[in-house]
């Protein structure tokens, strides 16, 4: 197993597109067991394939206390979403950086694990707004880019000062 190194915005690969999974081999299997231990070695609870650089539709996540309930979610597709959830969320690409978006409180999502093996999950509170965000991850979308143009601004602001101070 390997810690993968994690992508922080703004980087361009962050905006590419990931491509569904195809086949279910032991690089993919490898991939997942890399992202989970990136994940719990981040302190994170979900990591998407994109921000380790690797373009596939792939995401690991665990919101348990005791990070011993690791989901795996292999070309996801959300298939029913109810209610309204204002979580505030952080990303491991957007260090140090907390905003509140609007997402669904609930989410049935249809997604195979990494042994090629289909299922259905329902999702709510943490979980759901989690797997919301990887899914976006996946379409090159990271969160803050969801908020108003005047809001992405001030935390590119904040960014660079962040990165000035670090220099
Ligand atoms: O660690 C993370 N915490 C989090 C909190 C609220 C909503 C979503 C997340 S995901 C984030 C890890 C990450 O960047 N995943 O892409
Ligand atoms: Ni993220």
């Amino acid at each position: 197993m390997a810690i993968l190194n994690i992508l922080r915005y703004p980087d361009a690969r962050l905006h590419k597109v990931a491509e569904p999974v195809k086949v279910f081999d032991d690089s993919l299997k490898r991939l997942v067991a890399d992202m989970a231990e990136t994940m719990y070695a981040a302190s994170g609870v979900g990591l998407a394939a994109t921000q380790v650089d690797v373009h596939k539709q792939v995401i690991v996540v665990d919101v348990s206390d005791r990070r011993d309930s690791l989901v795996v979610l292999v070309n996801p597709e959300i298939v029913e979403a109810s209610g309204v959830s204002d979580i505030e969320e952080g990303c491991l690409s957007v260090p140090g950086i907390y905003e509140t978006l609007e997402r669904a409180e609930r989410v049935k999502v249809r997604a195979f694990d990494q042994h090629g093996k289909s299922f259905t999950l329902e999702a709510q509170g943490l979980l759901s707004v989690c797997i919301q965000h990887e899914m976006d991850h996946l379409q090159g979308k990271v969160f803050i880019e969801r908020l108003s143009q005047l809001k992405q601004q001030r935390i590119r602001a904040r960014i660079a000062k962040q990165l000035r101070k670090s220099a």
